[in-house]
């Protein structure tokens, strides 16, 4: 049985052009339709969800309008699948057809559905595969195709027990070439942007074939798609990998390489391939050092926290190379990929965050550098990474622990080891000497990790505890893991915890 990781190039309207990012909302617009999608986003939305997400219209649906114009069964039936989705893409689960929402629908996808699951997983039978390159139509040269795809399956022989071997004439299991447009396999490419690249899932023929996109721009090491990162995606799938929900995972759905990264599985992924396959020999001593990346997960009783802000009206926490989105309205907080906000801007691990309503910016910092991105026009400002002196911080201060801003009054308070200072938003200037943390900010111990105010607390982050500080009786209220703000433990066991301390 062959089975083709379908595209989704049926449900694209005509000329829209895929996006790169999760775009930001831009801040002048409503986050909710009130009046509900116009009639052409919510079919499209439809046969989005119908393909990905196993929604089934009904097909003598009565086109009874309710008020405003919305269908009445948008809301019961519909949002429930929006939600799901959402979920997977770590976007606030509003269950409404947001633009944030509809731009990541409208980025198509080499197909199979998200959720569902194959009843049983197809996979080659023997652990010796041959691949053969047929047609180039690359600009890269041959040679150097040669040796990225020969990484590329290297990656995955690292971890599974698989051989792969390159054949020039005979016969190979999977055939790998390069092609523009309409191809004769039921599935054209769709030029420039949008699908990279498919797979075939195992089998005879066709089955484990990969195809990409001749009208890509392929890169093997900056600009442009990287042809390895796209080729370990569609290997994965060639050996009968479905799309994972994990966005650390190479098996994502999205493309979403950041050249300054560099290219492994994730634990997801290994695991994945293992529960297929079985365990590489080479495993245990190849990754003993240094295992696969874990996307972290927000009920890790020992989470921590790099940084946390306020955007617009959620809260982002960031650990690693992933964010959690937390808005105001909704108990679930998906997690994200920061590159997917915030493509090819700001490197992970951040030290600090922190949004400047009034200059309607992020600052980012990590180390001695920081970065300014503006949400005007939704790119980085000109110059960036700049030098944090530019702050007026002495020189012996090399990095910052915590940004913390108070949206009223327009400043800033730094954190670095026992001290903070105060900026001034509008004269762009440090007020007088710095503090002792002690002092100012009585119970919090230091150095802290993150801390952002919202909803009239300020809230700090050490380790795994979460201090939540009233800024004006100036004592911590109560102590918690930190996850209690990723919706993972409730109240009552953080007033348990702060009683025992
Ligand atoms: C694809 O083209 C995937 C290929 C892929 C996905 C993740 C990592 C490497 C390769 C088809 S199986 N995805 C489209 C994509 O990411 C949606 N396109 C680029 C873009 O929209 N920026
Ligand atoms: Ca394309
Ligand atoms: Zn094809
Ligand atoms: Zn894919």
């Amino acid at each position: 049985m062959k089975m083709l990781w379908l595209s989704l190039l049926t449900l694209m309207m005509p000329g829209q052009t895929p996006v790169a990012a999760f775009p930001l909302r831009s801040p002048d617009l409503p986050l909710h339709h009130d009046a509900g999608p116009p009639e052409a986003e919510q079919k499209f939305a439809e046969e989005y969800l119908q393909h990905f997400y196993g929604y089934k219209p009904k097909s003598q649906r009565q086109k009874r309008t309710a008020v405003r114009g919305v269908d009445a069964d948008w809301t019961t039936e519909l949002c429930d699948k929006v939600q799901e989705m959402q979920r997977f893409f770590g976007l606030p689960p509003t269950g409404e057809l947001t633009n944030e929402t509809l731009a990541v629908m409208r980025r198509p996808r080499c197909g199979l559905s998200d959720v569902e699951r194959f009843e049983e997983t197809i996979r080659w039978k023997k652990k010796t595969l041959s691949y053969r390159i047929a047609g180039y139509n690359s600009p890269i040269s041959a040679s150097k195709v040669h040796r990225v795809f020969r990484a590329a399956w290297r990656i995955w022989s690292n971890v599974a027990p698989m051989k792969f071997h390159k054949r020039s004439r005979k016969e190979a299991d999977i055939v790998i070439s390069f092609h523009n447009g309409d191809h004769q396999d039921g599935s054209p490419f769709d030029g420039k942007g949008g699908i990279l690249a498919h797979a075939f899932l195992p089998g005879f023929g066709i089955g484990g074939d990969v195809h990409f996109d001749a009208d890509e721009e392929w890169s093997v090491n900056s600009t442009g798609f990287n042809l390895l990162a796209v080729a370990v995606h569609e290997f994965g799938h060639a050996l009968g990998l479905p799309h994972s929900s994990d966005p650390g995972a190479i098996m994502y759905p999205a493309y979403n390489f950041a050249p300054t990264h560099e290219l492994q599985l994730s634990f997801r992924d290994v695991k994945d391939v293992q529960h297929m396959y079985g365990i590489s020999p080479y495993f245990a001593s190849l990754f003993s050092k240094r295992p696969p990346p874990r996307t972290p997960d927000k009920c890790d009783p020992d989470l921590s926290f790099d940084a946390v802000t306020e955007l617009q009206q959620e809260v982002l926490f960031f650990k690693d190379r992933f964010m959690w989105r937390k808005h105001p309205k909704f108990e679930e907080t998906g997690i994200t990929l920061i590159s997917s906000l915030w493509p090819d801007s700001v490197p992970p691990y951040l030290d600090a965050v922190y949004e400047n309503v009034g200059g309607n910016v992020i600052v980012f910092f990590k180390g001695h550098q920081y970065w300014i991105w503006t949400l005007r026009q939704l790119k980085l400002e000109e110059g960036f990474p700049r030098n944090i002196s530019d702050f007026g911080f002495p020189s012996r201060i090399k990095s910052v622990d915590a940004a913390l801003h108070f949206r009223k009054d327009r400043y800033t308070v730094f954190f670095t080891g026992h001290v903070c200072w105060r900026y001034n938003e509008l004269q762009k200037t440090i007020g007088g000497s710095p503090k002792l943390i002690a002092e100012l900010w009585p119970g919090i111990p230091t150095p802290i990790d993150a801390a952002v105010f919202y909803e009239g607390f300020v809230h700090f982050f050490k380790g795994n505890v979460h201090y939540k500080y009233d800024p004006n009786a100036k004592r911590v209220v109560s102590t918690g893991p930190v996850n209690d703000q990723l919706d993972c433990k409730r109240t009552e066991d953080n007033e348990i915890l702060s009683e025992r301390k």
